[in-house]
């Protein structure tokens, strides 16, 4: 089959997603197959996967298993009705689930996407709060500098402002200051300072009141907002404030779910129990559109009991494709996957090699604080007086040209490999980075 090559019309009629639209017209970047660890360009240029395409394949391109799952499923049952019938994958799926999530969290609800697993636990917790006759209990905590997807509780409990300022009036939420302190900078692994952060909640509870707050919602690590990692007591001592004042802990696991700071859960990394987890992206490997909910028992034991006829619905949501056969499909074969023994050692012990070679990068011109944790790292660069936010993009562009996709936000080049890489890669990615920073460096005169 002939390449298709966009011309003008058909730039106009894709809107990418969150993407410089008139930047992408003027430089496309365009995949057309991928393998492994790689994206091919439709000219054949080769390029390392550096982000498991937006944190979500780390089971690498092409994954064999996970297609075949697929295509049985497809032969069997491609979809079925998500409202009053079910279908055995979703089951199977949900236990798997339940046997890997951390504590209680037995109860799963499905979507498609993390923005919709966030604002379906927010939903949650809200109606939890009710069904306990506590209706009162209904605005949110975040923290800056989080991120819970695009939809509309998304956007209100996380906490970057650029994602809300031209979308009007949001929920109720309250937020937490991001955890990211200068006396961290380039911390390998997690950092020291700042368990008191998590004190900040006294101070929006003095004004707030626990009586009216629902969740604190936060990701273990903030992963869009550039990899950002608390100290190791901090969500302990979240946890316990939650406690003290009746607040439901939610975190967000759509980036640390599945393997990627070297344990099952970001929950199991801090030793935390949530009382709501969502997940999505590695859940199917990216391969099929899928988000989950998993909810403690107490939650959903609370919303099976309430008064009224059994042929009520006790909790009014969910999508025409929650639980859709062909994302279980995949899912199950990921999550296979991701149980074999020893694979988890392995990002482990990849972890180890990728926080040598991204804390090589210290020193180079523009590089402000470099930051990692299991495989996901970030480096932050200065910001430009006059076009704040332009180092990262250049430098993508110029990492792109090298044969690596390096995914920017902000003032960050952003770092999430695939499991199946070999240590060399790692290494071959940072060697290809920090070409890409001196050269860039040079072009503006920076020493
Ligand atoms: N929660 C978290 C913690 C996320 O990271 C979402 C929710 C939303 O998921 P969906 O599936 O609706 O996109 C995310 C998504 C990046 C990047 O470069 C991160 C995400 C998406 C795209 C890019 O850091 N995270």
């Amino acid at each position: 089959m002939a390449a298709f090559h966009p011309n003008r019309q058909s730039f106009s009629s894709h809107w990418l997603a969150f993407t410089s639209n008139r930047r992408f017209h003027q430089q496309p970047k365009m995949v057309s197959h991928a393998e492994g660890i790689y994206y091919y360009t439709p000219d054949g240029h080769q390029l390392y996967d550096s982000l498991s395409g937006l944190w979500c394949t780390p089971l690498g391109h092409g994954n064999k298993g996970i297609a075949a799952a697929i295509n049985t499923q497809m032969g069997q049952l491609d979809y079925a009705p998500a409202f009053n019938v079910s279908h055995p994958q979703a089951f199977e799926l949900a236990d798997k689930l339940a046997e890997m999530a951390p504590g209680a969290l037995n109860h799963v609800l499905f979507c498609n996407s993390g923005s919709e697993a966030a604002d379906t636990a927010l939903k949650l917790a809200r109606a939890y709060w009710r069904a306990k006759g506590r209706p009162e209990k209904s605005k949110f905590i975040g923290r800056s500098k989080g991120y819970h997807g695009v939809n509309f509780g998304g956007i209100s409990v996380g906490g970057i402002g650029g994602n809300r300022k031209i979308y009007g009036q949001t929920l109720d939420a309250y937020h937490l200051p991001h955890t990211w302190l200068p006396e961290n900078r380039f911390s390998k692994g997690l950092p020291e300072q700042g368990e008191h952060l998590a004190d900040a909640l006294l101070a929006i509870l003095e004004v707030q009141d626990p009586s009216n707050i629902a969740a604190v919602m936060v990701e273990p690590m903030a992963g869009s907002g550039g990899v950002i990692i608390p100290s190791a007591g901090y969500l302990k001592r979240l946890r316990a404030l939650c406690d003290q004042h009746d607040i439901l802990l939610i975190f967000d696991e759509v980036i640390t779910g599945f393997g990627r700071m070297g344990t099952m859960f970001g929950a199991d990394y801090f030793d935390v129990q949530p009382d709501i987890l969502t997940c999505a992206k590695a859940l199917t490997n990216g391969v099929m559109p899928m988000g989950a909910v998993l909810a403690s028992s107490e939650i959903y034991d609370c919303l099976m009991n309430q008064p009224g006829d059994d042929y009520l619905i006790e909790f009014p949501h969910g999508y025409t494709y929650s639980a859709h056969p062909l994302a279980c499909a995949a899912a199950l074969a990921s999550l296979n996957q991701l149980q074999q023994p020893g694979l988890l050692n392995n990002v482990a012990d990849l972890a180890k090699v990728f926080e040598q070679a991204i804390h090589e990068l210290k020193g180079l011109p523009l590089v402000e604080d470099i930051r990692n944790i299991g495989l996901a790292g970030a480096i932050q660069l200065t910001m430009d007086a006059k076009q704040p936010l332009r180092h990262a993009s250049e430098i993508s562009a110029l990492c792109w040209k090298k044969g690596v996709y390096v995914r920017f936000g902000g003032n960050n080049l952003s770092f999430a490999p695939p499991f199946v890489c070999e240590p060399e890669d790692i290494r071959e990615i940072f060697a290809r980075v920090a070409e890409a920073l001196s050269d860039y460096a040079r072009t503006i005169g920076t020493p």
